[in-house]
């Protein structure tokens, strides 16, 4: 990603504007989502990193695959602020305006690993109904070099179970409740004709590569 991918971390603007992904997100939803939630985990995360320097340097995924080695002092903060910001990037990323189809090397791996995008997204769908609480439900290329559906709570990310993240969706309340209440489903059901396809396709060829 081009943004600076260290200490002093940044709001990344979005690729789209607020009322990009209407109507199956709403521009007010876009809006607080990303100028509040995620600016909370920006500043919360260089707050924590502020006294210190020698972690400066750490791009998010060197702090989330070393959040054990941190001070305990900032570890739980880093873990969440980190994984938030990481989470948010991505998940803004792979959204975009209604009409992407899926294609290229994803879709031919979705089909050998889930037989069809139907039962991708059947599987994907119930892995964030299934996420009690807050958290994400996501697609990854696991160790063995086959997409899978994973779910995480909270903040949480995939990396330090080394799954490579090629997907995933927020199902957080705030993440649809202005406009779907306590209607997950919906909104997932929603999430899928705004997925960027061609970001989608570039995350699972990094991961692919650096298998
Ligand atoms: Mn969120």
């Amino acid at each position: 990603m081009i943004y600076l991918n260290h200490y002093p971390f940044e709001l990344i603007p979005l690729p789209y504007s607020y009322n990009a992904l209407e109507p199956h997100i709403d521009a007010q939803t876009v809006e607080i989502h990303h100028n509040r939630h995620l600016k909370t985990y920006v500043d919360n995360l260089n707050a924590a990193l502020k006294p210190y320097p020698q972690y400066q340097n750490m791009s998010l995924e060197q702090l989330l695959l070393n959040v054990d080695k941190l001070p305990s002092q900032i570890s739980t903060a880093v873990k969440n602020n980190a994984g938030g910001v990481y989470n948010h990037n991505m998940y803004f990323y792979t959204l975009g305006s209604a009409g992407s189809q899926p294609h290229g090397n994803v879709l031919n791996a979705i089909n050998r690993d889930f037989g069809s995008y139907n039962n991708f997204k059947k599987e994907i769908k119930q892995s964030g109904l299934d996420r009690f609480g807050s958290g994400w439900a996501w697609l990854v290329l696991n160790p063995n070099g086959k997409l899978q559906i994973i779910s995480t709570p909270n903040q949480d990310t995939p990396l330090p179970a080394n799954m490579c993240p090629v997907l995933l969706v927020d199902v957080w309340e705030h993440a649809y409740y202005l406009k779907y209440k306590n209607l997950r489903a919906d909104y997932l059901d929603n999430w899928f004709p705004i997925i960027n396809w061609n970001m989608v396709e570039k995350y699972y060829n990094n991961c692919a590569m650096n298998q």
